[in-house]
């Protein structure tokens, strides 16, 4: 079995080794488009010795991003400033990924630092999108226009635009986002999908959205690229999306050309009980690798060197996905690799190399 600062090969890409930054919305752009903060926040977690960054939750739609403040790729607008971090990301040895989403009936709310709260229309919101509608609840209570199927069709030709752009972009790793209780989430979770037509009901047809959404960004994304779906695992809450329908979701992604499953979870209900700690979702990453016979990314509660090294040793995944810690830590992967004995597996920057 393969350790923390082994080269992972995923298709045509190599990455130096299996740390990646998880997608983390920053909420800090103007109608979508990145700019000095994005290449600084993106560029110095590259410049730490990820083997992977992946720029967070890029909306679709402008109606598909959670805040006001969302990065977006619905436009060719948002092209050069994502190429421009790019070119810097793999002149610095990483890989650049990108998750492309859409927020659904949690779109359209304040930024956190704001309270996080749904805006009304005229505070700067927008009506939402959902396939029922049913709202979020709690301080996410917009009632949201569920989707005609023209309008779900309307959608998923955003996403395959989206996903052009983002090769256009400079990108060699895409995630779609099916997971946090977004759009694609939405239709997978009998809690929030209560269509009566063939997008809701059974499990085949919760599961359509993302299978056509896949089948359709197949088509124009490379078929030597990294082609990936991050999923919520379980909504943690009483008649909701669970594990077992992950792993069969799983296979049938990976029918579909899906390289890796990327396994979070919750987001669906605000009632849910979750039971966050330490790698509390290491397991689903293990069992859909396992039983689904896919790549997986674990995500969630992952702080530290050998814990991160002990999820590649014992095969619970193949990629461990960092996020708060990267914030608190963009050189984690250096000073992982030195604690862990791989020193020479992370190299300074040259301009950086006298005090390595
Ligand atoms: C973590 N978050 C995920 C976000 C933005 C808000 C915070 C995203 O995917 N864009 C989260 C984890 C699990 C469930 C809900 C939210």
């Amino acid at each position: 079995m393969p350790h923390l600062f082994d080269p992972f090969t995923l298709k045509s890409i190599t990455l130096r080794n299996r740390v990646g930054v998880s997608p983390m919305c920053q909420y800090s752009s103007d109608d979508g488009v990145a700019n000095d903060w994005h290449l600084v926040h993106l560029g110095s977690r590259a410049l730490g010795g990820a083997g992977l960054v992946i720029a967070e939750a890029t909306a679709v739609a402008p109606e598909g991003r959670i805040t006001p403040g969302d990065a977006g790729i619905w436009a060719d607008k948002h092209v050069e400033p994502l190429a421009r971090i790019n070119r810097f990301i793999k002149e610095h040895g990483a890989v650049a990924g990108i998750q492309i989403a859409h927020a659904g009936r949690k779109a359209s709310a304040a930024v956190p630092w704001a309270g996080g709260a749904h805006l009304a229309n005229d505070a700067g919101g927008w009506t939402t999108v959902a396939p029922s509608a049913v709202p979020f609840g709690g301080d996410q209570n917009k009632v949201p226009h569920a989707l005609s199927v023209d309008e779900i069709k309307g959608v998923q030709a955003n996403f395959v635009a989206a996903a052009k752009r983002s090769l256009a972009a400079g990108y060699e790793w895409l995630e779609l986002h099916s997971a946090h209780g977004y759009l694609s989430h939405e239709f997978l979770s009998p809690l929030s999908n209560q269509r009566t037509d063939s997008y809701g009901g059974s499990f085949d047809n919760r599961i359509r959205f993302i299978l056509e959404t896949t089948r359709a960004v197949r088509k124009v994304w490379p078929e030597n690229l990294p082609f990936t779906v991050r999923i919520s695992c379980t909504d943690w809450a009483e008649g909701g999306w669970d594990i077992d329908q992950s792993v069969e979701l799983a296979r049938r992604l990976k029918t579909e050309g899906i390289d890796l499953v990327d396994c979070s979870s919750g987001g669906a209900v605000p009632h849910a009980k979750i039971p966050v700690g330490p790698d509390f979702q290491v397991p689903f990453a293990e069992r859909i690798r396992r039983e689904a016979d896919i790549a997986t990314a674990a995500v969630g509660m992952i702080t530290e060197p050998k814990q991160a090294d002990a999820i590649i040793r014992s095969g619970q995944a193949d990629l461990v996905l960092l996020a708060r810690e990267e914030l608190r830590d963009p050189y984690w992967p250096a000073h992982a690799a030195k604690a862990l004995g791989h020193a020479a597996a992370v190299q300074p920057p040259k301009q950086y190399a006298r005090a390595w």
